[in-house]
């Protein structure tokens, strides 16, 4: 009697176990550097060199150093505008294609030391650096590898010349939570003085398995972005879009920086092997640089808010160039868009609307997994269903006929990205009436539908790979359309 009393006893304990056990991982997961990266959602990009006073987007590397001249230089100013704005980081073009160094750096002349700018003692990344910390961002490099002033670009010798920069950079500077590996190489060049076209391969040129190798060891919490990777993935296009389907997962192996990858590049891949989510890097202005000609083309609020949910509203982070003019400021009009931005930004999310409200799931997996989490504001708990089922739904109830025309939803994307596909719906007249369908979240994605009154909100989970696993839903009635 005793031993079958023990049995059940062990059964029942095992079972309420399984049940309470959490999903398995499944597939990639993010790192923690790529988690961290992944709440960093919206930093300012930064782009800045001899090419801001010779009127150009590509320097020949022949510049002479004394056109560096801004004469009223103010990292502070940056740095403040992009905490006004709601931002989080900073990444500055250390060296662009034109090889000029923003710091003095001690492998070559073609830098800040040999410029009128504080009689050659000045250091931009120094002072931006202090900028950063003073206003709480975050600081990170951008490191061309196409250098067009360097006479040893094309040879072996250049990847020495570029590792020992990177070295400087890495070292120097404090903690850097992104380094930038930018693709482009358009053949010629000073070079030294050679004057002509120097093509490299770029899938084997660079070496970039020991490269990354350096920065790993120097700034383990670093992300790595390219066109392939090792960590962050260029979006494919510089114009802001993210792509609606948008999988953080990536088949790099076969990739590299300045392949022809660009459409592989927004979707990323179903089945990838890596974690190598998307970034959207895009300029406030026509040019990366600075160009006076481009002062009334600067973005309007609104067209931000456009970009915003194309790149953060479609699980990418948003990497905004707001180029400095020749005093070494932010443009006026640059700063006043971006903070006009940042205030409807507050008003497009200021109430959410799903938050402690009653919710009802379809599938339970058990305690600790609940409905409640979508909206209990901790994005740390989350709904799950049973590891058996790859579909069902949430239903909000927001208690009393209230006005929507905004939907956030986040993955637990710990445990992977899974959702292939979800429906929007509210109920209207005693029935579900459909508002928007997409097919990946991950991260984030926000939704915009026309303003709908309704008591109950339902998001269905219509195909997932696994089990699906969502940590927060947010609804809004924003001002906007
Ligand atoms: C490109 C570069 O060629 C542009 O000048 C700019 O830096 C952009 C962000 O990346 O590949």
């Amino acid at each position: 009697m005793k031993k079958i009393f023990l049995l059940i006893l062990t059964a029942l304990t095992l079972a309420a176990c399984s049940q309470l056990a959490p999903p398995e991982p499944f597939g990639p997961v993010p790192s923690e550097r790529q988690l961290a990266w992944h709440e960093m959602e919206y930093y300012m990009f930064v782009h800045f060199t001899v090419n801001t006073f010779t009127d150009k987007e590509w320097g020949y590397g022949d510049e002479k150093e004394s056109v560096f001249n801004p004469t009223e230089l103010d990292c502070r100013q940056w740095a403040k505008t992009a905490k006004d704005a709601g931002m989080k980081g900073i990444i500055i073009t250390a060296k662009h294609h034109d090889g000029f160094c923003l710091w003095p750096s001690a492998f070559t002349e073609h830098s800040v030391k040999n410029s009128v700018w504080k009689d050659g003692k000045g250091d931009v990344l120094r002072e931006l650096r202090q900028a950063c910390d003073e206003y709480g961002l975050k600081f990170g490099v951008y490191l061309s590898p196409w250098d067009r002033n360097s006479s040893f670009y094309g040879t072996p010798e250049y990847l020495t010349y570029y590792r020992n920069q990177l070295h400087e950079l890495l070292t120097q500077y404090g903690d850097i939570f992104e380094v930038w590996f930018d693709g482009a190489n358009g053949g010629d060049g000073y070079y030294g003085g050679a004057r002509e076209k120097r093509k490299i391969d770029n899938k084997t040129y660079y070496d970039w398995a020991n490269t990354h190798k350096i920065v790993r060891e120097l700034q383990p919490g670093a992300v790595m972005f390219s066109d392939a990777g090792p960590d962050i993935r260029w979006v494919g296009n510089e114009s802001g879009m993210g792509s609606m389907t948008n999988w953080c997962l990536l088949n790099k192996d076969e990739m590299y920086p300045g392949g022809d990858f660009a459409k592989i590049l927004g979707e990323g891949h179903i089945d990838g092997k890596y974690w190598v989510p998307a970034e959207v890097d895009v300029s406030i202005r026509r040019g990366w640089f600075y160009h006076s000609t481009q002062d009334s083309l600067v973005r309007s609020p609104e067209n931000l808010m456009e970009l915003y949910y194309s790149s953060v509203g479609r699980n990418s982070n948003l990497l905004l160039n707001i180029p400095p003019d020749r005093r070494g400021l932010l443009h006026e009009n640059d700063v006043k868009s971006l903070l006009v931005f940042n205030e409807l930004r507050k008003k497009e999310f200021e109430t959410n609307l799903a938050m402690g409200m009653s919710v009802k799931t379809s599938s339970k997996r058990g305690k600790g997994y609940e409905g409640s989490n979508v909206n209990d504001g901790n994005t740390e708990t989350y709904w799950a269903t049973k590891d058996s089922e790859t579909t069902g739904d949430v239903i909000i109830d927001l208690g009393k006929e209230t006005e929507v025309n905004r939907v956030l939803i986040q993955e637990y994307i710990k445990l992977g990205q899974r959702v292939q596909e979800f429906i929007v719906y509210a109920f209207e007249d005693g029935e579900w009436k459909f508002l928007i369908d997409g097919t990946t979240i991950g991260h984030k994605i926000i939704r915009k539908f026309p303003v709908v009154k309704t008591t109950k909100i339902k998001i269905t989970i219509a195909k997932s790979l696994a089990c699906p696993v969502i940590s927060n839903i947010e609804l809004y009635r924003s001002p906007g359309l």
